[in-house]
């Protein structure tokens, strides 16, 4: 009796939290309804069954609760209860993913008219890639990465070098346009996934995994990996902006294109500005701010110069050596009240002549 109770309390209880949960589905922000439309018909076809089984299973110990005088059949077939369950949970498998399979071939039919972005992604940060004037995208070879060249742009084809590159987390895209996204991973699983956009897929090495969406309203979307890929998974998040058409532009042109990063790094190696886009490239703008807020690491803000004080109590002044040794070998000395997420870098040494050039410029003005 109390056993039957028990289980009519969390069927009820169930069903009750789903229609009161304050915990419902955001607005979409793009095309993608019908995602949510398949979403909502696994829960319907689940919440039947489980309330069916439930209730079944409810009745079931009420009425064959033990009792003296009763006594059990032997009845170990019964074809015609074994054809209807298979009928009908076939049936029910079928109404719950038959849908989604004519939404995936949707998802994956790119119309011809959709502009394209590479999203790449690597151990915990995104960049993007968008095909310049020529409306295309240029050629890639993993093979090809470098700390200069962090896409692995094939130099040979001219298609490449008009392409847009953006080292960033942060992404702008223009509202109403149908957008193919390309997805690349430069080394684990990862998974471009924007909750309001309902769009989701996971990056895989050694191919480019494909979408499209096209966004719906204005405003920012927080982008997020939805594949474990190591210890500092949590911090691989980014911001897709979806702007206006004039916006966009203006944004669209104050963005480098490959050729001009290849002249900023050709500039001589004294030059803060090579120094800055080695920085860039390398992503460690992504954890160091230069302008006093703290990210992931310590600001850069009157880096040079500064005392710092390390987790075991010392303090040390930041000079060439510590800021060499800081990039590579970085759990060597860690800075109080910071997580040692930093990895190391093995940058050839011009890179890391120009990186400190760079990084002297940070000593704070009297
Ligand atoms: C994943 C985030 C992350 C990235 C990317 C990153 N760092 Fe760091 N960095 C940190 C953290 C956290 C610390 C503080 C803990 C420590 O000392 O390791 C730090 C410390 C430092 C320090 C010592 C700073 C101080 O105030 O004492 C230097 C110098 C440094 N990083 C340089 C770099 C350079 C150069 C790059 C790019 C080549 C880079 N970092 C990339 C997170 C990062
Ligand atoms: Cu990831």
């Amino acid at each position: 009796m109390w056993v039957a109770i028990a289980l009519l309390v969390v069927v009820t209880g169930s069903v009750a939290f789903s229609f009161l949960t304050p915990w419902r589905f955001g607005e979409v922000a793009s095309n993608w309804g019908s995602i949510d439309d398949t979403v909502l018909l696994t829960f319907w076809v689940c919440g039947v069954v489980f309330v069916g089984v439930g209730l079944f299973l409810a009745f079931s110990v009420y009425k064959y609760r033990y009792r003296q005088e009763s006594k059990a059949r032997y009845e170990p077939e019964n074809a015609r209860l074994e054809l209807w369950l298979t009928v009908i949970t076939s049936i029910g498998v079928i109404a719950m993913l038959g849908p989604g399979l004519f939404v995936w071939d949707e998802f994956i039919r790119v119309p011809a008219e959709a502009s394209e972005m590479e999203v790449f992604g690597e151990q915990w940060r995104w960049r993007y890639r968008l095909p310049g004037a020529d409306g295309k995208l240029g050629t890639t070879d993993i093979r090809s990465v470098s700390t200069r060249n962090p896409f692995g742009l094939n130099d040979e084809d001219p298609s490449g070098l008009d392409d847009v590159l953006i080292e960033s987390n942060e992404i702008h895209i223009p509202v109403g346009v149908p957008i193919k996204a390309l997805l690349r991973s430069k080394d684990v699983l990862h998974d471009f996934f924007v909750p309001e956009f309902r769009v989701k897929m996971d990056l895989v090495p050694g191919m480019v995994t494909y979408f499209w969406f096209t966004p719906t309203k204005l405003g920012e979307f927080e982008i997020l990996c939805a594949e474990y890929c190591g210890s500092s998974h949590y911090l691989m998040r980014g911001k897709v902006h979806v702007d206006a058409p004039d916006e966009y532009q203006t944004w669209l042109q104050s963005q480098p294109t490959y050729a001009e990063t290849i002249e900023a790094i050709k500039l001589s190696s004294q030059d803060v500005a090579a120094g800055r886009a080695i920085a860039e490239m390398n992503g460690c703008l992504a954890c160091h701010s230069l302008d006093g807020s703290e990210v992931v690491g310590p600001t850069w803000q009157g880096l040079w110069g500064r005392s710092e004080t390390l987790i075991d109590g010392s303090i040390v002044t930041v000079d060439e050596a510590y800021v060499r040794e800081s990039i590579v070998n970085p759990s060597a000395k860690l800075v109080d009240g910071f997580a040692p997420v930093m990895l190391s870098y093995d940058l050839p040494e011009s890179d890391m002549e120009s990186l400190i050039v760079f990084l002297r410029s940070t000593e704070a003005q009297h």
